[in-house]
């Protein structure tokens, strides 16, 4: 008994101690090959790949916060609280991307991102009343140009060169029980798209062993002029990094820290005129900053037909988040994608 109790340890032992085995060369040929799904442009690819991807995205806010505290929704609309006539409650959003990938080279991979967005906003009024609003549509698309500055053994570093284009509406419109019936101009976070064009300049980290796979990312957003309603999105600052344990040939688990900074928007939409109606069409009210610990699984096919082909899902909880509020608060995203690779003839 004592004896197998000692080989178990052993075995336990050698397997933890598995993880700082050299790995010669990185490869995106195992389930940790690539960042867990939440991570955008993490890897570049061999000259002539192809690869296609979809992701479904939910996203999850309820509750108002002002800086790291929770207020209640009362307190919102009180005259004696914040004095709003309106707050939002809730509002879960959903998101569809589909990615393409293609390295002319070694060394340039370019990547076209297309998402649809569909979003719900729960509010009560001071009175008491309660209503939903809801927006959805086509995005701003995202290219980017992922250039290899480091291939060296298991290290890779590049640059994420990314811009997107104002594709999206800056104008969706709903019914409000103050609407008389006729659709409104929705508040600034209902909206579908930025209406300017955005530079989004990054970098990527990659490190590989043999059981284990780790990375980093910074990337950043900025807003390109005014839109044609005379407002502009804050910029958005990301950094993330994250560790894979490879279990099996075709499986890993991945664990995150993802940590960003968005800022208030600038200007003003004309459509908005009382700012003390609802906080969501102040523009100073806007930004914050969040804390995520995403926790993933990836499955990736190492043979057969369908090999290359991946599955990944991940689920980030918010551990700290610190908002100009009051701002709604969100509760968790949920990330599900596939993924598959088109090596050349
Ligand atoms: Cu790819």
């Amino acid at each position: 008994m004592t004896k197998r109790i000692t080989a178990s340890l052993l075995g336990l032992a050698l397997a933890a101690a598995a993880p700082v085995a050299a790995q010669t060369e990185w490869t995106s040929s195992r389930p940790d090959g690539h960042a867990p799904i939440g991570v955008m442009g993490d890897h570049t690819h061999e000259a002539g790949e192809f690869m296609f991807s979809y992701r479904f995205m939910h996203m999850g806010m309820e509750g108002m916060l002002d800086g790291t505290a929770e207020v209640p929704n009362d307190q919102v609309v009180s005259p004696t609280g914040y004095d709003f006539m309106v707050t939002p409650t809730e509002m879960p959003m959903q998101m569809h991307m589909v990615g393409a990938m293609y390295a002319p080279s070694d060394r340039v991979t370019l990547m076209a991102m297309f998402n649809y967005l569909s979003k719900s906003m729960d509010h009560v009024t001071r009175a008491g009343g309660a209503f939903t609003t809801e927006s959805g549509g086509f995005g701003d698309i995202g290219v980017t140009a992922l250039v290899g500055l480091v291939q060296e053994g298991p290290n890779r570093l590049h640059l994420n060169l990314g811009a997107t284009l104002p594709t999206g509406t800056v104008e969706a419109m709903d019914e409000t029980p103050a609407s008389g019936g006729s659709e409104v101009q929705l508040p600034y976070p209902m909206q579908i798209g930025t209406g300017t064009f955005a530079l989004q300049p990054g970098f990527t980290y990659l490190g590989m062993a043999e059981r284990v796979s780790w990375g980093a990312q910074g990337r950043s957003t900025f807003q390109l002029g005014e839109n044609d309603r005379d407002w502009k999105v804050g910029n958005q600052y990301m950094g993330t990094t994250w560790f894979g344990f490879r279990a099996t040939e075709q499986f890993s688990l991945s664990a995150r820290l993802a940590y960003q900074r968005w800022e208030n928007y600038s200007g003003t939409d004309a459509a908005f005129g009382d700012l003390m109606m609802v906080p969501t069409v102040n523009a100073d009210l806007l930004g914050g900053q969040r804390l995520d610990v995403p926790l993933g699984a990836n499955f990736w096919v190492a043979s057969g037909a369908l090999r290359g082909l991946r599955v990944l899902a991940e689920y980030a909880l918010p551990v700290w988040q610190n908002l100009n509020g009051p701002q709604l608060e969100t509760t968790g995203v949920f990330t599900v994608g596939v993924q598959l690779s088109v090596e050349p003839g």
